[in-house]
């Protein structure tokens, strides 16, 4: 029994298109989460994130317990409600936001020991406490708290962490307990085949709604991470959705859903718009360059956002030489609009039997050097 009705509606090889049904509605894929870690993708409003087509935000168990903590969201209504959001809410569990910590964190049997980068203070964060938050923020898909560590750990490190890992899932699922929301397991096991294979077992055999790949995209090469994507892909349910943390330029999206991917989320698209950095159906465009001082034409003519619609490089140009964060605001807005339309023309060549042309042509265009 699962809480998504998950259903496949073509396949290309290992990609898929499929269906699913949130507490907010249904989701098509493959597709694309924007990180709006904070209850905010940055410098968006849901007005923006409606029109370039986002279905499901991301955001983090982690940074909301801190501020402004769960009683904000139980008395508040949720994160829909606070944000103004009618689409569907993804939770990561803050597994990988203290991993990723610069200061001192320590795993325990019980949980994450970490210190409060808002007042200093101790916090032991279990796998019921993360639900726990999860539940006041009112996510429609939780993940389970799990331990992510560097790709390229050695063998006893990964898997203590892999162990560790699927005791808190089976934890997180009991915390759960008949709460309407959905909950992901995360494989883990780094660099190690058997390792990725007992996870995704071991974790399939459980009560998940879904899946995710966590552990990767941090510090492997992008061959590792193709190949340990398609690895553990075949291992795991086929009638699940399969959600790859934390990952990626457009490229790494294709080669992914090429190898049966569904879900994704990245801080690149908003990250790059800050650099002044766009995406381009002829590849990336560094729009600080001189060279678009005068120039007067779209960043995209193929794209169909708001920014494209409105203004020239020229104006985007000025923006990031003035330091304004409207340059960030619009280019997020077309970036996002890119990562979208991207995942939608793969899902429209898996239901058109004609992704592997997609896929050959998409491959070529995205490898494209820099403008
Ligand atoms: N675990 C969790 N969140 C994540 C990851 C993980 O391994 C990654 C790895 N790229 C990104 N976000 N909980
Ligand atoms: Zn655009």
């Amino acid at each position: 029994m699962s809480r998504l009705d998950f259903q496949i509606q073509a396949k290309a090889g290992r990609a898929r298109a499929a269906t699913f049904r949130t507490l907010h509605g249904v989701i098509e894929t493959p597709l694309f989460m924007p990180v709006g870690t904070n209850a905010t993708v940055k410098g968006l409003r849901v007005e923006d994130l409606k029109t370039v087509g986002s279905q499901i935000l991301l955001a983090n168990t982690y940074h909301l317990l801190l501020r402004p903590g769960a009683e904000v969201f139980e008395r508040m209504g949720g994160i829909h409600r606070m944000m103004n959001w009618s689409g569907s809410v993804l939770t990561d569990s803050g597994g990988f936001q203290i991993f990723s910590l610069p200061h001192s964190r320590n795993m325990t049997e019980e949980g994450a020991l970490f210190r409060s980068y808002v007042d200093g203070a101790t916090i032991l964060l279990t796998p019921e406490m993360s639900i726990g938050m999860q539940k006041a923020i009112g996510s429609d898909i939780m993940m389970a708290l799990d331990q992510c560590i560097p790709s390229t750990a050695d063998y006893k490190t990964a898997e203590e962490a892999m162990h560790l890992t699927h005791r808190w899932a089976k934890r997180s699922l009991e915390a759960r307990g008949d709460s309407e929301q959905a909950l992901f397991g995360i494989i883990q096991g780094a660099l190690f085949r058997d390792l990725r294979r007992q996870s995704a077992e071991t974790l399939s055999a459980l009560e998940f709604d879904g899946f995710a790949i966590g552990g990767l995209a941090v510090g492997e090469t992008k061959d590792e991470r193709e190949e340990f994507t398609s690895f553990t892909t075949d291992l795991m349910p086929e009638n699940r959705p399969r959600y790859l943390m934390g990952v990626g330029t457009p490229i790494d999206l294709l080669e992914a859903v090429n190898a049966g991917v569904d879900m994704f989320d990245c801080i690149i698209p908003s990250a790059l718009a800050q650099q002044s950095v766009a995406y381009t159906s002829r590849g990336r465009m560094r729009l600080e360059r001189s060279v678009y001082k005068f120039a007067d034409e779209p960043v995209d003519p193929d794209c169909d956002c708001y920014t494209c619609a409105h203004y020239g490089k020229a104006y985007i140009h000025h923006l990031h030489k003035a330091d304004e964060i409207l340059g960030w605001q619009l280019l997020s807005i077309h970036n996002l609009r890119f990562y979208h339309r991207l995942m939608a023309s793969m899902r429209r060549h898996i239901l058109a039997g004609s992704f592997e042309s997609l896929y050959k042509e998409q491959r070529e265009i995205l490898a494209n050097p820099d403008t």
